[in-house]
Formats: C-alpha cells, sequence, structure tokens
C-alpha cells in the first residue's frame, strides 16, 4: 500500500504501515553504534561539546545537559507558553520511545518532547503544537525538519524518514523535528464535525495545519539546538512527502529564509483543488453503478474494477504510450504526449462484447476513467483542479487505494479522507458531517461544482483568510526563496493518483517563466514514471533525494539526474532508470541503460 500518508492521519502515532518511498524505514540500513565505535563518534564532536573529546567526559556531558533541558533551560523560546514533557538522554542502540515505528536501533540523541501556543478554538479544542526533536550526540552541525502527512494530528518519530531504504536524517547526524501542525487526533476529535478532521472548525487550527505552525515550529528547534549544542546549526534542510511536500512549498514560498534547500516529493500544494478532483472521481465513478442497475456504497466501491481490468487499463495504456518515448520498455516517459486521444481507442479495443474474450472492460468504466483523466470542470467547461497523466501506473494498487479502493484494502480514500477534508478543512464555512464513510459518499455524490467548488476561495467570518489562502502552496513566485539560495527538489510520480503531476509540471512551467528560463538554476520537479502516491507503482521508486539535496546545497552540484531503482513487486526488481529534471526524460542509451534527454533525442 502506497496510501499510508494520508492514512497515517487519521491515526494516533504515524505507524508507517510499509515501504512506500515517502514512508516506511529498511531497517537493514540501520547502523548500530556500537559502544566500541563512541570514541570515533566523540572525536567528530570536538568543538561541539563542552569536554575533551575522544573521552566519557563529552558524553556524561552531552546526556546530563539533555536531562536538564526543560522548559527554563529554553526561557526565550520564539514561541508561546511552552511545556516541555520529556528530555531524556538515548544511549545508542535504544528503540525509539513511543514513536510507533518499531523497535530499531538509533544513535545516542537527546530526546525532547512537548507542545506550545495552547489556545481553546471555536470547537474541538483546546488546540496546542506538539513536537519531537532528536538531537545526536554525533552531530553533522544541521538540523532537518521532518514533513508530515495526510491530515496530521499526530507526531512522526523526528528521526528523519526520507525514502525506504534510505539511512534517517538522525542515522546521517541531523538534529531532527517533527511536530503534529497544531491539533491532535487524540484529543481533537469530534465525531459530528469530522472526527479527527475537527480542527477545520477552527480558523487558527486551520491555519496552523496549512502553515502557520511551521516557521514557529521552525523557530522553536532552531532554538533547542543552539541551546543544547552551544552554536546554531550550519545548514537547514526539509523533507517532506504529500502533505509534507506540501509543508516544504509552504517554506519556499511563505518562508523563504529557513531553509538551504527543500525536498517536496509529491507536494499537496493545491490540496483544496485536489479535494475537488476527489469529489469528482467519486461522482464519475457513480456512473459504473447507474450503468450496472446498482445504487453506489462504499463497499460496492472497492469492487469496481477487478485486477483484471486494472491490467487492461495498464495494458490499454503501454499500448498507446509506451513506444513515445523512443523505448518499449513498459515506461511511460513521455507523458506529454501520452495523450487521452491516444489512449481512448486501445480503451475501447478491450471493452466487453459479446464475442470478446472474458477480461473486458465495461463502457461505463472507460467512460468513468476518461472523466476522472480530463480533471474536474464547472459547467462551463472551466477547469477547477488539473488534468491526469496516463501513465503505467494507472490502476495499480497505488491509485486504486484512492479512487475506489480495495476488496483486500481500506474502503476508498478519496471517499473517507477526501470527503471528509473537503467537508471539514478545504471549504469555508465547514461544514459539520460525520465520518461515517456512507455519510461521506452522499455528501460528495450530492456536492455542485459550480456552487460548492467556491467555497474553497471563500472567505466568511469567523474566517478571516480562505482554504486556498491557508493550505493551497502554488505560488510560483520564489524570488525570495531563490535570492536566499535556497534549492529545491520536487519528485513526483507520473500516476499519482491525490496530487497530478501535470499541475506540478504547471507550476514548474510558471515558476521557469518567472525566472527567464532559468528557474533549473534552484527548482527541479523530477518526474518518477509509474510511480503512485510518494511510492509504489510499477516504478524505480527507490532514490535518495535527500543526498542529492545534500549534493546541491553543500557542494554547489546540481542534480542532473537521480539514480533510482524499481524494488520487489515491480515487473522488473532492481532495473534502475534515473530519475531526470523535466522537461527531460529517461531515454534509451546502449542495451538496456538509460540517460536523461528530451524526446526523440
Ligand atoms: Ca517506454
Amino acid at each position: 500500500m502506497t496510501s499510508q500518508i494520508w492514512v497515517s492521519g487519521f491515526r494516533n502515532r504515524g505507524q508507517p504501515m510499509s515501504s512506500g518511498n515517502g514512508e516506511g524505514r529498511d531497517v537493514r540500513q540501520l547502523k548500530v553504534f556500537a559502544p566500541a565505535a563512541l570514541s570515533g563518534l566523540l572525536v567528530a564532536c570536538a568543538g561541539v561539546g563542552p569536554a575533551s573529546p575522544g573521552t566519557s567526559e563529552n558524553l556524561a556531558s552531552f546526556s546530563a545537559k539533555c536531562d536538564a533541558l526543560s522548559a527554563a533551560m529554553l526561557a526565550g523560546a520564539p514561541v508561546s507558553d511552552l511545556v516541555i514533557t520529556t528530555s531524556e538522554w538515548q544511549s545508542a542502540g535504544v528503540s525509539e520511545g513511543g514513536s510507533g515505528e518499531g523497535q530499531s536501533p538509533l544513535p545516542s540523541h537527546c530526546l525532547v518532547e512537548g507542545f506550545y501556543g495552547e489556545h481553546e478554538g471555536r470547537i474541538g479544542g483546546p488546540y496546542r503544537t506538539g513536537f519531537r526533536m532528536r538531537l545526536p550526540l554525533d552531530w553533522n552541525g544541521r538540523f532537518l525538519f521532518e514533513g508530515g502527512g495526510g491530515s496530521n494530528g499526530y507526531i512522526r518519530a523526528a528521526t528523519g524518514i526520507n525514502g525506504a531504504g534510505n539511512p534517517t536524517a538522525l542515522e546521517r547526524g541531523y538534529a531532527v523535528i517533527a511536530q503534529d501542525s497544531g491539533h491532535d487526533n487524540d484529543r481533537n476529535n469530534v465525531p459530528s464535525h469530522g472526527g479527527q478532521l475537527v480542527f477545520g472548525h477552527d480558523p487558527q487550527a486551520r491555519a496552523d495545519y496549512g502553515h502557520a505552525s511551521l516557521k514557529s515550529t521552525y523557530n522553536l528547534g532552531q532554538h533547542i539546538v543552539t541551546a543544547f549544542y552551544g552554536r546554531g546549526s550550519e545548514t537547514n534542510l526539509f523533507w517532506g512527502c504529500s502533505k509534507g511536500g506540501q509543508e516544504g512549498m509552504a517554506f519556499a514560498q511563505r518562508y523563504p529564509d529557513a531553509f538551504d534547500g527543500i525536498v517536496a516529493v509529491a507536494p499537496g500544494m493545491a490540496l483544496p483543488r485536489a479535494a475537488l478532483a476527489q469529489a469528482w472521481d467519486t461522482q464519475a465513478l457513480a456512473g459504473i453503478f447507474l450503468a450496472r442497475g446498482e445504487e453506489p456504497t462504499v463497499e460496492g466501491f472497492r469492487s469496481l474494477f477487478s485486477n483484471e481490468q486494472s491490467d487492461l487499463v495498464r495494458d490499454a495504456t503501454l499500448a498507446a504510450c509506451d513506444r513515445l518515448d523512443g523505448l518499449e520498455d513498459g515506461i511511460v516517459a513521455a507523458i506529454g504526449q501520452c495523450t487521452t486521444a491516444r489512449v481512448e481507442p486501445e480503451l475501447r479495443a478491450r471493452q466487453c462484447n459479446p464475442q470478446g474474450a472474458n477480461a473486458c472492460l465495461e463502457g461505463a468504466q472507460v467512460d468513468a476513467l476518461i472523466k476522472i483523466m480530463d480533471g474536474p470542470r464547472d459547467a462551463a467547461g472551466n477547469k477547477l483542479y488539473s488534468s491526469w497523466a496516463w501513465d503505467g501506473g494507472v490502476g495499480a494498487p497505488g491509485w486504486r487505494g484512492w479512487k475506489t479502493g480495495m476488496v483486500d484494502g481500506p474502503p476508498s480514500l478519496n471517499i473517507l479522507l477526501g470527503g471528509g477534508s473537503l467537508a471539514s478543512v478545504f471549504t469555508t464555512l465547514p461544514t459539520p458531517i460525520s465520518s461515517d464513510p456512507e455519510r461521506l459518499l452522499a455528501w460528495q455524490l450530492a456536492f455542485d461544482f459550480d456552487d460548492d467548488g467556491q467555497k474553497i476561495y471563500a472567505v466568511e467570518p469567523p474566517y478571516t483568510t480562505s482554504a486556498w489562502q491557508d493550505v493551497g502552496m502554488r505560488s510560483t513566485d520564489l524570488a525570495a526563496f531563490r535570492d536566499h539560495g535556497g534549492k529545491l527538489i520536487v519528485p513526483h510520480g507520473s500516476s499519482d493518483p491525490v496530487f497530478s503531476v501535470l499541475d506540478t509540471l504547471d507550476w514548474w512551467n510558471g515558476v521557469n517563466a518567472a525566472n527567464d528560463g532559468d528557474a533549473a538554476s534552484f527548482t527541479r520537479v523530477f518526474p518518477v514514471p509509474g510511480m503512485n502516491h510518494c511510492g509504489g507503482g510499477p516504478a524505480a521508486d527507490r532514490f535518495d533525494s535527500l543526498s542529492a539535496l545534500e549534493s546541491w546545497v553543500i557542494e554547489g552540484v546540481a542534480p542532473a539526474s537521480i539514480p533510482a531503482t524499481a524494488g520487489e513487486g515491480t515487473p522488473w526488481p532492481g532495473r534502475e532508470v534515473p530519475l531526470c529534471p523535466f522537461p527531460q526524460i529517461p531515454v534509451a542509451d546502449g542495451a538496456s541503460g538509460y540517460r536523461c534527454g528530451l524526446v526523440g533525442s
């Protein structure tokens, strides 16, 4: 499953369920820092700690300092009403306390937890921002902010997970902070008002979720770094996917001086518009029920497409578009050329007829797919979000998990999370609605794109800003981030079913136009052929974007490509296909290799 980023927003602690690129971890990559290695670490800490390196005094002084790191010690922290609930030295090899992420050994570090900024709120309060921070003994002088996921409301492990199989930021020596963005899924939960999405009914909690908590938590993290190590961080980086990607965009656009570099994977930069698309998808898919003479139900959605029918969708897409990039390899790299006009005839050729094969597509299924891929429109035909790329990962489990749900998986996340978020968080005034799935389905089916669709831009007391202003982070004006020297890397799955890669490419074109064609000097988008949301799909979805960012920011080496490998469960485990900065794509280079180039180059 690749949907855990949003799913985890519905849980108390974000327990990664598996190994999508944005989530999960490969424990085999974890290094155990044995005591015998400590002297080496202490040498590396020379100049950081108060004691001489290479002795146990350094460790002892760090440990004592950590245990004493109280709110009083942090007096002057740039947030209101700071409360420290935990300040505890964690020796090497101790598993993560309470992170819910398993029993992985970690390097020696100081764990700090707490909250700040409590306020009552209109309903569902009190609200406050919780955080977790880990400060390693063997500090590399850098700071990393770990982005959130889904509707947030829980605090990640603050180990700095940055893609399956990669060393965490903590293992790399970073001080890492994570936060819940101003609400808590346990404490802030009102069943009649969206359940855990009730925070959308409080203007400040909504703004904190969208962006406002980010800078204050950043400031707090910087303050703690300085208090603990006696000096500030030299390099500040951000990594996040999905909502975490949106948070990276928020920093680049609203708080451009905070970070030297940002990785924003599959960024939800247009979250309210994408939620319109989720309602649109649900209505499009309801047409299949209508053609069958059935009533739409959440349960029925799960079996709208069989595995065999999903394979037919993939077959049709590959038949139409695989060769357009110059290599028939099961990868649609030239997504710009893979239009509905090319794909629809292949889909229609696989439609059921009395003389046809057993496996076939219903006409209503093809109709629904084409409507979905076109994206939401108002009655006059104006686009309300974006169209979607036909790609080899359309119909894959990581795609269906959102659009329809799966028989052997959770119900449609477009309905559960998309419907709930649109009603509770992304429209003004928000609609009090229960989190009952059938209720959310009925609400999405009744959604009017002409009238209700404008509510994502509406301002009405007590909201002084719209949901789009609070959460939408799609500005193409990155001048301040550029002038600060910031670097931005945006990997995005071509068949991401939540946020359209075409919207991200359109955004980059806008940034490029605003920079006289030189956006690549500081901002690069890397489409990932076949990849669904943050990972999964028939894709080379194993790649190390944080290392690419480090090279760019610290060594000044811009990523001409990012190496990527296909994992287990793909048609070609171990296959290496580089990620290429748009508008380049991976093109054939020799017998079975690739290089980055333009279509037809
Ligand atoms: Ca191809």
